[in-house]
């Protein structure tokens, strides 16, 4: 059984990077909360076997004084942490990232191979198409709702 379904699981992937995905204007996402507002934000289309994905976004803030993402919430996962990616020598790796830094007047852009929120324990797994809805915890700004469309990134 578990090498048939190793099998399947090649072919899905296949199946998903062959085609040539369309960035859709109407993608973009906007949402305002005390003084922050998230833009741009999606989430990354995977395989159905996948337990883990990624959501992008930037998050503006008009704030006079910074602010901190302390944490996120979603229905289709069972958590979701703040990661980074860095470069230990030759490797590329996640980090969790506890309170992400959102400086006053300024902008955290979350972006592939840079600071991201990972969806870990997808239950299930939100199809290419689907919205996810995402509840972002500021310290300060609140706690706004984005609802962000699921796709595959630009390029593949
Ligand atoms: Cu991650």
């Amino acid at each position: 059984m578990k090498p048939l379904l190793g099998l399947l699981s090649i072919c899905v992937l296949a199946l998903v990077f062959v085609s040539v995905d369309v960035l859709d204007a109407d993608n973009s996402t906007s949402v305002s909360s005390g003084g922050i507002s998230v833009q741009q934000g999606w989430v990354r289309a995977v395989p159905w076997v996948a337990k883990n994905t990624a959501a992008y976004m930037t998050i503006i803030s008009s704030r006079t004084d910074n602010d901190q993402l302390l944490s996120a919430s979603t229905p289709v996962a069972e958590s979701v942490e703040v990661h980074r990616i860095v470069k230990t020598g030759r490797m590329m790796e996640m980090q969790r990232v506890d309170d992400l830094e959102i400086p006053a007047a300024g902008e955290v852009e979350l972006k592939p191979g840079g600071y991201h929120l990972m969806l870990i324990g997808l239950k299930p797994v939100p199809a290419e198409g689907e919205t996810v809805s995402l509840t972002l915890h500021f310290k300060a700004a609140g706690a706004p709702v984005v609802d962000l469309p699921v796709r595959r990134p630009a390029g593949y």
